[in-house]
C-alpha cells in the first residue's frame, strides 16, 4: 500500500500527514459506529481552581485494563471494540509501530475542542510516536513549538492519520481550538503504547 504524506514540522520532532488512510465510505461507518458503541464519558477539570466539564466526550481504551492520568483526571480503562480493533491494525502497519491503548474524543461541534499541551506524561515513554485518526467534520489541529513559539496549522479531514513522534511531544504544543465555523462532530482516535505499571 502506497500513501502519499507531507511533514510538517521543521525541526524537533516528526509530524507527518497520511491524508488516504481511509477511504471517505470506510471513515463515515467507523464515525457512526464509535460515535454509538461508545460508552462516552465527560470528566471535570479544574482550571485555575474551576471545576467544569471537558468540551468534549471521551474514552480511554486500554488492552491491559491499565488507567490513564492526565489534566489531575485518572481515567478508567475500556477493552478495545472491534472498530477500533481494526484502525488500530490499519496504524500499525503504516507506522511500523505497536499501539496498546487509544484515547478517544467525540467533539460535538465546534463549541468543543482541547487546549494547548503535548502528550508528554512519562507512560507514554521519552520520545512517543502518536497515530491520531480523524473521523467526520475536519478540524484544524495547530502546534507551537515550545521556544520559538513557530506555530503550524494543519487541516485534519476524515479519514486522515497524523503521526507524531520523535521530540513532537517534548518541543511542541498542540491543541484543536474552538471554532464558530464548524457545527458538525468530529471523533479523533490517538493511538498510543503505554508502558505498563507507570
Ligand atoms: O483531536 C485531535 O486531533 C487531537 C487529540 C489530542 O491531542 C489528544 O487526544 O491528546
Ligand atoms: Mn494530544
Amino acid at each position: 500500500m502506497h500513501l502519499t504524506t507531507q511533514q510538517f514540522l521543521p525541526f524537533d520532532g516528526t509530524a507527518t500527514l497520511f491524508k488516504d488512510f481511509l477511504s471517505a465510505d470506510f471513515a463515515a461507518q467507523a464515525f457512526n459506529q464509535i460515535k454509538t458503541e461508545n460508552d462516552w464519558e465527560q470528566p471535570e477539570i479544574t482550571i485555575f481552581g474551576n471545576t467544569v466539564l471537558e468540551p468534549r466526550l471521551s474514552t480511554w481504551h486500554n488492552e491491559l485494563g491499565e488507567g490513564y492520568k492526565y489534566s489531575g483526571v485518572m481515567r478508567r480503562a475500556q477493552p478495545f471494540s472491534e472498530i477500533l480493533s481494526d484502525i488500530r491494525n490499519r496504524c500499525a502497519e503504516v507506522t511500523n509501530a505497536t499501539f496498546n491503548s487509544v484515547l478517544v474524543n467525540f467533539y460535538r461541534n465546534g463549541q468543543d475542542g482541547l487546549g494547548w499541551h503535548s502528550d508528554n506524561e512519562a507512560c507514554n515513554g521519552p520520545e512517543p510516536t502518536i497515530a491520531s485518526v480523524s473521523l467526520g467534520a475536519t478540524r484544524r489541529f495547530d502546534m507551537r513549538h515550545r521556544k520559538t513559539g513557530e506555530t503550524i496549522k494543519i487541516q485534519l479531514e476524515s479519514g486522515s492519520l497524523l503521526v507524531m513522534a520523535g521530540k513532537s511531544q517534548h518541543c511542541w504544543v498542540h491543541q484543536v481550538a474552538k471554532t464558530k465555523r464548524v457545527n458538525e462532530p468530529r471523533i479523533n482516535l490517538t493511538f498510543r503504547c503505554v508502558i505498563e505499571n507507570f
